[in-house]
């Protein structure tokens, strides 16, 4: 590889400011339209609201986006988000059904880690009142936390859709924002929490081969036996983030997480990391039942970005091997993207004789602004320096601003493959994550330095709590 030059760090510095105006216009077209409303319409310039969060003016952009902002030195913006937060942001003011994990990831997360960079203390407050209302949520006879809880009476429950379960991404994703709420309020309950969480794995009788279901019975405390479904994907992804990143935000402390990352990861090797025929892509297939599909979902791509993380606290033989298969699926994921017209990855894509990284129907051509192709990048550049990491993130900055610029923002699309019809759409994770890792792709190392930060899974950087 190349070494780096002047004019490297130039159009970094060019492309940076770029993705900083990219934020000003998202931000404005939000402002604009759908101030304190959860999201924006960025073609029909009205506001959109998640049913995740009970249909409420919730201020989800605001909440996801505001460490962005002041990580970009967007200080106006910066202020007014911080003068709604203080003003508006009011959970107990609501009688709704609230999803757990979402609120968890980018309220707790946003307002943590907001607070961890400025240390304003009104950022802490709003944390503890939310992270307050989701505890009804753990009352359950394992531990393991329901998947909605109601803001006025507490009363929790799993997704009709899930067979009664609780779903292992979610449940398994509460751990750095309840380890860091601990550490700064000094109360031990959200500690208590996510360890709960975590003997409750341990207590489950597991797989002999070693893999997790997607679902749990969290009045019994055990697996689902049918259905079962396994995925770095969907339903399953950030439960496998947050092990190694436990590892991350304890200093290395937090030994038996990394244990059950490494065997976890052991376990998809054995049996769901495959080659593809086509053109040798390296990718991880899902299981139901007894059938493997092969397919990777686009959510699946920040499996590149964790294992390099992991290869990085490793020793080898598994440094070399994880890495290898970080940038394997870094690569996949590329092409997933550059396979399709506008060169943004589909929802979802295959592997077999008729589809080699690409999607097969329109319910899965679709893109909505997800950030994890871009995550993965942002860490493989950031642990290896090839100039490539740059140059795929700029490649995709290039899609956005062609097919997904919108008047009043950025819109997701149907379809990759005819990149014209937009789905009108502005998530709020584009601003928390989308925009983050594309900003820090083309800034220095030392803004927001991996040995001193460990991102949630929303993006919101948290601080690695030092042994010291
Ligand atoms: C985000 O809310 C988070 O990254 C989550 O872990 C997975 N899904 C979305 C983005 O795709």
């Amino acid at each position: 590889m190349r070494e780096l030059t002047i004019q490297d760090s130039e159009q970094a510095e060019y492309r940076r400011n770029f993705v900083r105006d990219m934020m000003k216009h998202a931000w404005k077209g939000y402002a604009e339209y759908a101030w304190g409303y959860n999201e924006v319409k960025p073609v029909s310039k009205a506001p959109h609201t998640e049913s995740i969060f009970g249909g409420e003016k919730l201020g989800a952009s605001i909440v996801d986006g505001i460490d962005t902002l002041y990580i970009m030195g967007l200080n106006d913006e910066y202020l007014a988000a911080r003068t709604w937060i203080e003003n508006n942001l009011d959970f107990s003011k609501f009688d709704v059904d609230l999803s757990v994990f979402e609120t968890n990831i980018r309220y707790v997360g946003g307002l943590l880690s907001i607070y961890a960079l400025t240390k304003d203390q009104m950022f802490l407050r709003k944390a503890v009142q939310i992270a307050d209302k989701l505890l009804p949520a753990f009352d359950s006879p394992s531990g393991i936390p329901y998947s909605n809880v109601n803001l006025r009476t507490g009363f929790a429950r799993n997704h009709d859709w899930a067979y009664g379960a609780a779903i292992l991404s979610e449940f398994g994703s509460m751990h750095l924002e309840f380890m860091y709420l601990s550490h700064v309020t000094g109360d031990p309950k959200y500690r208590e929490k996510a360890l709960k969480i975590r003997d409750a794995i341990k207590r489950a009788v597991p797989r002999s081969d070693g893999l997790y279901n997607n679902y749990m019975n969290i009045e019994t405390g055990q697996w689902l036996a049918r259905p079962t479904h396994i995925s770095i994907g969907a339903l399953g992804d950030s439960f496998y983030e947050y092990l190694i990143k436990a590892y991350v935000q304890s200093d290395g402390q937090d030994v038996e997480a990394y244990q059950m990352y490494v065997d976890a990861m052991k376990a998809y090797e054995n049996k769901l990391i495959f080659t593809s025929t086509q053109s040798r892509l390296v990718y991880f297939a899902e299981l139901k039942d007894t059938s493997i599909n092969h397919k990777m979902d686009s959510l699946a791509c920040f499996s590149g970005g964790m294992l390099a993380m992991g290869a990085r606290k490793s020793n080898e033989p598994l440094k070399s091997r994880h890495m290898s298969l970080a940038s394997g699926i870094a690569n996949t994921c590329h092409e997933s993207c550059v396979r399709s017209k506008s060169h943004l990855g589909p929802e979802t894509f295959f592997f077999s004789s008729r589809a080699d990284a690409m999607a097969y129907g329109p319910s899965e051509k679709y893109y909505i602004l997800r950030p994890e192709i871009i995550e993965t990048y942002f860490y493989m550049w950031r642990y290896t320096h090839d100039p490539k990491y740059r140059a795929w993130a700029w490649d995709f900055v290039e899609a956005l601003e062609r097919y997904c610029k919108s008047e009043a923002g950025y819109s997701g699309l149907r379809n990759v493959y005819q990149p014209v019809i937009k789905d009108d759409v502005q998530q709020s994770f584009f601003l928390a994550e989308v925009l983050k890792y594309l900003y820090l792709i083309f800034s220095p190392d030392n803004v927001i330095d991996l040995d001193e930060w460990v991102f949630n899974t929303e993006a919101h950087p948290l601080p690695i709590l030092k042994r010291s």
